[in-house]
């Protein structure tokens, strides 16, 4: 079986690829490297020292006998490059992992805004345009996330992407399945729930065959693969708008840094280790939809935490200082979080779970590494209150209007 991973470089992208390839698959990877060029951006780097990706692949080869061959493009922007690979590699499916995901990095600016919604629609959009184009019956399987169902208190167990409703009609109630109604908590997540809408799109008019995976957050740092040289490390984010919350606390407590709750703490939130994330997508590839199929959704996920919960179970463990730290998010202080993972659990997923020895092995990952660490990245200084923002909330902040009118607009009559 062969496939292609677009975004083969990142967090989930680069154990996916080495999975894969562990398990027999014919990978290539493509990546545009984006995520390295984005530390140089934010002056910060992987805790872990990541290779080039020509040392990743060379080290590959010495541990495995195993060719990954690596092609540098950016998807959304490189339509007919990706329709000749498509065409010329000729995979059974694509997993794609090419997007920001960071929602901090999302809500950094307007131009960060602007960025993750070209970069991921486009991705996507082209992805799937190529697909089509190239004439060949792939199956596409996407890197979704949790963070499209929004994270109120739905009141109900979470399904995997659709929910029955009972509508009134002109004959009595009528039932349907809909795709449960999005609600993004930043832009990074909104281009998820756009992201979406192109699949059902695409599944319908041309029977492409997709499934989007609905990922928690993903935690750990190592893969069976990535644990079997130095050289083939995973990155490890710690920093206020890449890291994610388990890894860093973790690696807040293994250097001494005071646990960064965000307000009270009380987010639930969904979790997953990152050797589930690997076994999930090969679950996935080999239980594609048939054409002509509905979208396929799974939640991958394993259980559900609050945060504060989590900071306590580290602090018993590491005696850390914990610090309930303003919210730069706009998100609920407080909800419930019940989801449902039946479809990989009946694909045979045993998920593993927050056990301490996991946890250990994350921290010591930290603890070798903490000389590596810059300590004034570890803060959450992206805010999602512009100033807009703050007068919905009833602050008494006036919105400045625009500066400089905009130049005027000449139409020209025939
Ligand atoms: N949080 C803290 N302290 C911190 C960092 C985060 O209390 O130091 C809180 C946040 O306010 C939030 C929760 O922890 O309530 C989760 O934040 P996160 O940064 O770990 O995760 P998130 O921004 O939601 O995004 C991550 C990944 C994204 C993925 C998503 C899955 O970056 O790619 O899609 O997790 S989910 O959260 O289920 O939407």
């Amino acid at each position: 079986m062969r496939v292609l991973v677009l975004g083969g470089d990142g967090f989930c992208g680069w154990p996916t690829a080495l999975h894969l390839s562990a398990q027999g698959w014919d990978v290539c990877i493509v990546d545009n490297l984006s995520r390295r060029n984005i530390d140089n951006e934010l002056e910060v780097q992987s805790l872990t020292p990541i290779r080039t990706m020509g040392e990743r692949i060379a080290a590959w080869k010495e541990v495995s006998g195993r060719t990954v061959d690596f092609v540098n493009m950016t998807v959304g922007k490189e339509f007919d490059r990706l329709v000749s690979l498509i065409r010329e590699w000729r995979p059974d499916s694509v997993v794609h992992f090419a997007e920001q995901r960071a929602a901090p990095y999302s809500m950094k600016s307007a131009r960060h805004k602007l960025y993750t919604v070209d970069n991921n629609l486009n991705a996507t959009n082209h992805l799937l345009a190529a697909i089509v184009e190239s004439g060949l019956d792939v199956h596409l399987a996407h890197l979704g996330t949790m963070g499209v169902y929004g994270y109120t208190t739905a009141g109900l167990r979470i399904p995997e992407g659709y929910l029955k409703v009972t509508v009134d009609t002109d004959f009595g109630p009528a039932e349907q399945e809909i795709l449960f109604p999005p609600n993004p908590g930043s832009i990074y997540h909104m281009t998820k729930t756009q992201d979406a809408l192109l699949f059902q799109f695409y599944a319908k008019n041309d029977g492409v065959r997709i499934t989007d995976l609905h990922q928690g957050i993903v935690w750990g740092a190592q893969t069976e693969e990535t644990r079997q040289d130095e050289r083939l490390i995973n990155r490890f984010d710690y920093d206020g708008d890449y890291g994610t919350v388990l890894n860093r606390f973790l690696m807040q407590a293994a250097v001494g840094y005071p646990l960064t709750v965000h307000g009270t703490g009380g987010q639930t939130r969904a979790f997953i280790h990152i050797q589930d994330t690997v076994r999930c997508v090969e679950l996935a590839l080999k239980n594609p939809p048939k054409s002509g199929e509905r979208v396929k959704i799974l939640n991958q996920m394993t259980e559900s935490r609050r945060v504060r919960d989590l900071a306590a179970m580290i602090s018993d463990m590491t005696g850390a200082e914990v610090h309930n730290v303003p919210n730069p998010r706009q998100e609920a202080d407080e909800n419930e979080l019940v989801v449902a993972n039946d479809q990989f659990r009946e694909l045979g997923l045993q998920p593993i779970t927050l056990a301490e020895g996991l946890m250990q092995d994350v921290a010591e990952i930290a603890r070798r590494y903490a000389h590596r660490a810059d300590l004034t990245k570890v803060p959450c200084v992206s805010s999602w209150n512009s100033k807009r923002a703050e007068a919905l909330k009833g602050d008494p902040v006036v919105v400045a209007p625009p500066t400089g009118a905009p130049a005027p607009v000449r139409v020209l009559s025939a």
